[in-house]
């Protein structure tokens, strides 16, 4: 079926034609930028959220309650799983597949792991692109699942309207590197595993920290959760709701799509150059002189590659 036929049926909310469109999208074939284009127009709904964390964390278990509360609601919830670490503990990744295929029978519910591609811990372009498709496929939650803080907490926070950081009694200590920049890692802090012991001095920890820097609009929450009895998700869902408030009310829930757009515009366009670029480098004879050159040890692949990119950017049409 072409993706011109599957364009309706998305938007009516058709897993099928979800799945497929997703797939599609991920082969980054030329009809990634065709169906995307189209899509586009229909995004900028849904509330995005990021769950982050170090692994064990309790993500998934959170992100399984969470779902099945909202889809108890009556909302329409997609979760986008990004676990780099899964390829090499294919475990934790069966075990998140296991658990959460039983929520895809739910009405409304979709979920996609992916084993991120490309950028070592980064997030995947095609983690964006599916959170795109759930949203033009009328979601009303998009929940993204990913390992880690630094870069990928970085690329979280941008595409994410609320984000949520999950850790454990104990682990308070390792925040702790964070401490100045406390405020700018999640919205809302999580300790889970709220039956072991330590939890209080956590969260104690997490809002002392907190309450040492400037306030701002919005003080971080700190929750207890024990994912395994589901307890903590009914307060957890109303933070969120908080903060989505929060974001409509000050602006910033429409800056934050702008801001997407802006994000998708620069990393298509470098995209778009790379490949060209590419495309031309691999037959071009000024490259390979200049591979004699470097193999010959008659210049220094530094220079070689300025001279490369000064030829190809003078010369584009
Ligand atoms: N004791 C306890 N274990 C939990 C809780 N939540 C999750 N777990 C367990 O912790 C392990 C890791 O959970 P998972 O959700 O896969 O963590 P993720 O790697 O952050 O996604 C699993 O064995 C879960 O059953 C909790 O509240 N208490
Ligand atoms: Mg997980």
């Amino acid at each position: 079926m072409s993706w011109t036929e599957l364009l309706p049926a998305l938007r009516a909310g058709d897993p099928l034609a979800l799945s497929r469109l997703i797939s599609r999208v991920e082969n980054q074939g030329s009809e990634k930028v065709q169906i995307m284009k189209t899509v586009f127009a229909w995004t900028g709904k849904a509330y995005i959220v990021g769950l982050t964390g170090p692994p064990g964390a309790g993500k998934s278990t959170i992100t399984n309650g969470l779902v099945e509360l909202l889809a108890e609601k009556g909302l329409k919830v997609g979760v986008v799983c990004v676990d780099p670490s899964s390829p090499f503990s294919g475990g934790a990744f069966l075990g998140d597949r296991i658990r959460m295929t039983s929520l895809d029978a739910k009405p409304g519910v979709f979920i996609r792991s992916l084993a991120s591609r490309g950028s070592l811990g980064g997030l995947s372009a095609a983690a964006k692109d599916v959170v795109q498709l759930l949203d033009a496929a009328g979601k009303d939650v998009v929940l993204i699942e990913t390992v880690g803080m630094g870069q990928v907490g970085d690329e979280i926070k941008k595409l994410a309207d609320t984000t949520v950081l999950v850790t454990v009694p104990g682990l308070g200590d390792g925040i702790q590197t964070f401490k100045a920049g406390i405020m700018e890692i999640a919205d809302i802090f999580i300790v889970n595993k709220a039956e072991r012991e330590g939890a209080d001095e956590t969260v104690r920890d997490l809002e002392m920290m907190l309450s040492e820097v400037e306030p701002k609009k919005w003080r971080p929450r700190v929750l207890k959760t024990c994912a395994l009895r589901k307890e903590g998700l009914e307060e957890l869902w109303e933070s969120l709701q908080e903060h989505r408030r929060l974001l409509e009310q000050s602006g910033q829930w429409m800056a934050q799509r702008r801001n997407r757009a802006n994000t998708i515009l620069l990393e298509n366009s470098k995209e778009h150059v790379l490949e060209k670029f590419q495309r031309e480098l691999e037959k071009d004879e000024l490259l390979l002189g200049m591979r004699r050159r470097v193999d010959e040890g008659s210049l220094d692949p530094y220079t070689a590659a300025l001279f490369i990119s000064e030829y190809f950017l003078a010369n584009r049409t």
